[in-house]
């Protein structure tokens, strides 16, 4: 790890170290720690970048879109510079005003009410899914149940045709490594999604998504003026782009924690409506959504670093997640814990917009593993999934016993 020294010409702390290494992704805490401590802004000399590690802090810049805004890009690649690398996403990559006509209509595809209508169907996919892998007992549980899950549920929900649904994942992998710098994860990701991506831009059209679901909600906003034709298939990207492989880590996260911890399972089997919060504390815990930026719209200090105008900052919702000055024992997962304001899910005005879907992927599948399930055991090695902004594994071999 590197030695604490001082920005040249500044006042600013300066750390080599990489967030986007091997050696970062297999074990982050200790560098998460050097970074929170060596000061509120942290200049990573490796990129040219700032850093901003302590809960305080991310949580206000969160807030704050005014001064750090999300249209210049919220990976390493500064828009006002460089072409994004596809069509930038009228909702990620976009400030007020526009950003809230893409927002609007996802907040309403996306609402509570939406959600309830989906309850029952995502409850009785997770309980057959978990009836299928009992008998099994033994099976990976990435591919076979936090990958298999949402790509049951949730191409329905969009409306999209049955066929090469798990084409979804590979472009995620790849959307998520281009937050990063160009390295070789981020090239092979590449690699990896270029036979799926004219299958993706084919499931954006309006034909091709069926008359019911968010697909066609978010095209009928066409029809009312809401948004025009070109922005339609955009929202809809945004929703096969964001909705799949972060849901995946997340319930990934959730079978690792339940399965390392096994007093929190035996906690969960005794009270199953702790299984949101079980989901909850997982996504605070191993943060599945590890890092992005911000750039700055003026000048800034932060805390009593100062930092220019058109520079990108680098947010560590995971460092926040588990920030001592703010949480008791950050280190434990703990499924009693009062979790909210972890930041897990961002914050602020585009804090994100599929959250109640995410929980309720989440929630269902731990309820259905309570009322099957007495006992989750590791049986191999865990296998890390390395990818510049998710967090997760690769491969989870897991026993499950059943309740006689
Ligand atoms: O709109 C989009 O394409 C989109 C892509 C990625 C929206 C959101 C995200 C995203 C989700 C980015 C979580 C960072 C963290």
């Amino acid at each position: 790890m590197g030695e604490a020294s001082l920005k040249v010409g500044g006042n600013a702390p300066v750390s080599n170290i990489d967030p986007f290494s091997t050696a970062y992704f297999d074990d982050p805490y200790p560098f998460q720690e050097e970074l929170r401590e060596a000061g509120p802004a942290v200049w990573l000399s490796r990129y040219n970048v700032w850093a901003v590690a302590r809960f305080e802090h991310v949580r206000a810049m969160l807030f704050d879109w005014k001064t750090y805004c999300s249209g210049r890009g919220v990976g390493l690649a500064d828009f006002a510079k460089e072409t994004p690398w596809r069509p930038r996403s009228i909702l990620l990559e976009a400030d007020p005003p526009q950003h809230g006509r893409a927002r609007t209509i996802l907040n309403r595809v996306l609402s509570p009410v939406a959600m309830k209508d989906l309850q029952d169907r995502f409850a009785r996919a997770a309980d057959d899914l978990v009836d299928t892998l009992l008998e099994r007992g033994t099976f990976d549980g990435i591919a076979d149940l936090a990958e298999a899950y949402p790509l049951s549920v949730f191409p329905d929900a969009l409306g999209m045709p049955r066929e090469n649904r798990h084409f979804l994942l590979p472009y995620g992998n790849m959307v998520f490594n281009a937050f990063g710098p160009r390295n070789e994860l981020f090239h092979k990701s590449v690699e990896n999604a270029a036979p799926v991506l004219d299958w993706l831009a084919g499931q954006m059209q309006r034909d091709q998504l069926a008359p019911q679901g968010f697909g066609a909600e978010i095209h009928a906003a066409v029809d009312t003026g809401e948004i025009t034709a070109e922005e339609a298939p955009l929202i809809v990207r945004s929703l096969l782009t964001a909705g799949v492989d972060t849901t995946v880590n997340g319930i990934g996260a959730a079978l690792y924690c339940l399965a390392r911890f096994p007093e929190q399972w035996d906690h969960l089997r005794a009270d199953p409506s702790l299984a949101r919060a079980a989901f909850e504390e997982a996504v605070r815990f191993e943060s599945p959504v590890q890092t992005f930026f911000r750039t700055t719209t003026r000048a800034v200090r932060i805390g009593d670093v100062d930092i220019d105008e058109g520079q990108k900052i680098l947010m560590f919702l995971g460092a926040a997640n588990r920030d001592p000055r703010h949480w008791e024992q950050p280190d434990q997962y703990d499924i009693t814990r009062r979790t909210v304001g972890h930041v897990g899910f961002g914050a602020g005005i585009h804090m994100c917009v599929g959250q109640m879907l995410a929980r309720l992927e989440g929630e269902v599948v731990l309820a259905a593993l309570t009322r099957k399930v007495s006992r989750i055991e590791i049986v191999d090695e865990p296998q890390r999934r390395y990818n510049n902004t998710l967090r997760g594994l690769a491969k989870l071999p897991i026993r499950l016993q059943p309740i006689h």
